[in-house]
């Protein structure tokens, strides 16, 4: 038996296709399983991170399914977005084909390493049957006020002329094109993610034994909770005066109310109200409004890591227990969209709040001790900002952080002057794009009705072909009529909204759309039935690099999807398994660095099972993957060689292998078949529990070294029954042909049972006692006779057995022997 990949591996897949081999069965009643992994943006051909991400959700597909689960492993594409875009500026080429080009390439190179996609399944984001129902989505949303519009200062690259979400904004400058960013204040859509901010840090917790501890600390910092307590300063007489009567007071939140003896001044954000009012009517000095211009002009985002700088705006607030009068000030470091836009500095226990005190020569009023005997300090070197004592507090003196923390707060409530409150970091997501290759946003503006919806059965918008891509603007706005339409409510003449949607959009709901079966795809979006079949996802497997953004809108838009009554799931993703990256030589393989394998090539030479192979074996899933041409060539010689030793199975064998007598082995069979059943087990563990493919792969190679040296044929024939079975997940074409070759392929469709009598041991090892204590140990073989444990025994313990008289002799069989003696 000569390998020939090639051959094999075409025979395979054609195969797969005719017989539709990996489609889901509409049988509701057999259990299931939902293998997803993170859907690619089809930019053009694969790489080593989509190999690595594909075949480990492809052994988990092949395994569920060969252990008689019903099976959804989907396919599709991420496919709108910016790239295709840019192919548009730079090639001339529309993006509408670019993608679908690029979708058929690359649905080829999958195709080519034998991966077990359900393909009726597949769809791709930009399809307008997607955009259809997406839209739809998104006007129900709005109905149910958890979309909004709203004007915002936002991130702008004049380059691409879009407006840049956050994440997107990489130290100043675009992500993309890595031109300067400046703020713009823009109208836009935003999805109210606040609303659900509390719902999605507590359900982290029913995730806690099943995503990366990593990713569900990275939520929960996005997330961001805190709580407190919010009160407003009263504005001087003075101040009040000075201001024109139109601020009497202001709100801010502390998590800290237990230091609020040791405020000092008040900082209020550059973008606060009275900020902008003391800027537009000019009410300082030149030099100084000069200098809180030039705070403004810098983003928000950057201000973090600069000098604390600010301007005394030279008015002044009340302290709400004490009466003083505290100066307030603008500084850089207060944020305009958090808890009000000011604080209460305690220079004293924040470390901000202690920097810019220095800066400016503020005074700083230590409240807080360690212990109660500490004097203190007359000149802090940092702000102490540990928990600890109250003192110079009046009555709150003496008690603890924690205690003064309620005390105060109680105090606040019951004088009605604050509340405690509780804050999040996150803000609403903003999802307009001012973007051609995108979802339209479906709404209209008319003169008369402001903003309208669509009407569901104009769904979808879509969008026109005939656009001139130039890279400036909104090719939407600049089309010629596509913006006219009839207002949907009063049927005037209205103009669309040129904005589309963020493409997090469409990956956020894209795996319900997948739990729907496609016959129903023109229907509706999600099918319910469907969906309460297939969600949750089982397996979701994903790089990284998406576990805060994607994996937070997915699991929003879950929730949302099911209020608005389309799932019953509320938690997309039950197991979560974030791959490792692929490196080249220590560096992420990228074609910025130059250190890209093409996977395409690997194949060819190699074959896809050999690819497959290392990839998996090459390191756990979860781990960093080091690319080596050395074990990739081993990966080959080892699939080479277990094809190859198929040529080991006898019809003799194969007659035989399902009646083995494990009792007439010998030592060396025993050992072989052992190995063989380890791999066995391994492989249920590994699929279900450790996910550390690289030790079951270990294992099969264990196996077939252990057949070495056998002659028995029957032992030879049950290897690769359960080896090939085993091996499927990871190397399907060879399994398959050796399956098919030897044994039928409903070897794919059972659970092998795991024979218990391989593991018994031969030898055990029994306690010697006498007279009930414990003198020695011995090892006898299974089947040994009474006669021959005794004689063992004995001479174990012959010093104590020398002057005496023995009385009684018992065996306990698997245990001891006990010898009753006198004397
Ligand atoms: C007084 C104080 C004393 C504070 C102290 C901290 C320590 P987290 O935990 O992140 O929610 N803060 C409030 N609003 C702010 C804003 N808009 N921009 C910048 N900082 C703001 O942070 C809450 C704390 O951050 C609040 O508690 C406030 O400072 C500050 F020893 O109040 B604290
Ligand atoms: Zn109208």
């Amino acid at each position: 038996m000569q390998y020939a990949s090639k051959v094999i591996e075409k025979k395979w897949q054609n195969f797969w296709k005719e017989n539709e081999s990996f489609e889901v069965k509409e049988d509701y009643k057999l259990p299931k399983k939902y293998i997803l992994s993170m859907f690619p943006y089809p930019s053009g051909r694969i790489h080593m991170g989509h190999v690595r991400n594909y075949c480990i959700g492809d052994a988990f597909a092949r395994h569920f399914r060969k252990n008689g689960f019903n099976v959804l492993h989907p396919i599709g594409w991420d496919s709108f977005g910016m790239p295709a875009e840019n192919a548009a500026i730079q090639n001339k080429l529309h993006p509408k084909k670019w993608t679908y080009e690029n979708i058929a390439y690359m649905k080829e190179e999958l195709r080519s390493l034998g991966l077990s996609f359900c393909e009726k399944q597949e769809f791709a984001t930009s399809d307008e049957l997607y955009t259809k129902f997406e839209q739809e989505i998104f006007i129900k949303m709005y109905e149910a006020g958890i979309v909004y519009q709203k004007s915002a200062n936002l991130n702008w690259c004049n380059d691409c002329a879009t407006v840049l979400a956050n994440e997107q904004v990489e130290d100043g400058c675009c992500w993309r094109c890595s031109n300067e960013v400046v703020q713009k204040e823009m109208p836009g859509y935003y999805i109210a993610i606040t609303k659900y901010a509390q719902k999605l840090l507590d359900d982290l917790k029913t995730l806690e034994s099943s995503w990366p501890s990593q990713v569900l600390t990275m939520q929960e910092n996005w997330i961001g909770r805190s709580e407190g307590l919010e009160f407003k300063f009263e504005v001087t007489k003075e101040t009040r005066a000075k201001l024109d009567k139109m601020f009497s007071s202001f709100e801010v939140f502390t998590t800290r109310p237990d230091t609020i003896y040791g405020v000092t001044y008040v900082a209020i954000a550059p973008e606060h109200d009275i900020v902008k009012y003391i800027v537009d009517n000019e009410l300082l000095p030149k030099n100084k409004l000069n200098a809180i211009k030039n705070i403004q002009k810098i983003a928000e985002k950057d201000r973090a890591n600069l000098e604390k700088e600010g301007v005394d705006l030279e008015i002044e607030v009340i302290h709400p227990l004490t009466g003083q009068k505290l100066p307030v000030w603008t500084a850089n470091f207060v944020l305009k969209s958090y808890g009000g836009g000011a604080v209460m500095s305690v220079p004293a226990h924040d470390q901000r709040d202690f920097e810019f005190a220095q800066n400016y020569d503020l005074p700083i009023k230590q409240v807080i001790v360690q212990n109660k005997d500490e004097a203190i300090s007359s000149r802090l070197k940092e702000a102490f900002t540990e928990d600890g004592i109250l003192v110079d507090c009046e009555g709150f003196s003496g008690l603890t952080t924690s205690q003064a923390k309620e005390a105060i707060i109680y105090h606040f409530e019951q004088n009605s002057i604050g509340t405690k409150k509780v804050n999040f970091k996150i803000r609403d997501w903003g999802v307009s794009r001012q973007r051609y290759w995108g979802a339209p946003i479906p709404f209209v503006h008319c003169d008369s009705c402001g903003l309208v919806p669509e009407k569901i059965e104009n769904l979808p918008i879509a969008l026109p072909d005939d656009v001139e891509i130039t890279g400036e603007g909104n090719p939407l706005e600049k089309h010629p009529t596509w913006k006219n339409c009839a207002c949907p409510k009063c049927g005037k003449d209205a103009r669309r909204e040129s904005d589309t949607l963020d493409t997090f959009v469409q990956s956020s709901w894209y795996f319900l759309r997948y739990a729907t079966n496609f016959k129903k795809w023109n229907n509706e979006a999600i099918n319910l039935e469907d969906s309460n079949y297939w969600m949750d996802v089982d397996q979701y497997i994903g790089g990284i690099e998406h576990a805060i953004l994607h994996l937070l809108y997915a699991r929003f838009f879950t929730k949302v999807l099911k209020d608005l009554g389309y799932t019953n799931s509320s938690e997309p993703f039950k197991n979560l398994l974030t791959q490792g990256m692929v490196l080249k030589d220590g560096a992420k393989m990228s074609k910025s660095k130059g250190n890209v394998v093409d996977p395409d090539l690997i194949i060819q030479k190699y074959g896809a099972d050999t690819a497959r192979l290392f990839i998996l074996f090459a390191a756990p899933p979860t781990k960093e993957l080091e690319w080596n041409d050395s074990a990739v060539e081993g990966a080959y010689k080892f699939i080479k060689r277990f094809y190859e030793r198929a040529s080991n199975i006898t019809p003799n064998g194969l007659k035989s292998f399902r009646n083995i007598d494990q009792k007439a082995l010998n030592k060396e069979e025993k050992e072989a078949r052992k190995k063989v059943y380890e791999a066995l087990v391994k492989s249920n563990e590994v699929l279900t529990k450790t996910y550390a493919f690289n030790t079951l792969i270990a294992s099969c190679m264990e196996a077939l070294n252990s057949l070495q040296v056998q002659k028995n044929e029957a032992i030879w024939a049950e290897a690769y029954y359960i080896l090939t079975n085993i091996l499927e997940p990871i190397i399907p074409h060879t399994a398959w042909e050796l399956a098919n070759e030897f044994f039928a392929l409903e070897n794919f469709e059972k659970t092998i049972e795991i024979k218990n009598e391989v593991f018994e041991q031969d030898i055990i090892l029994l306690a010697v006692t006498i007279n009930g204590k414990k003198r020695a140990e011995i090892e006898v073989s299974k089947d040994a006779s009474n006669e021959e444990i005794l004689e063992l025994a004995k001479k174990s313990s012959e010093k104590w057995l020398e002057n005496a008289t023995i009385i009684k002799e018992i065996v306990v069989p698997n245990k001891l022997v006990n010898i009753v003696i006198k004397g």
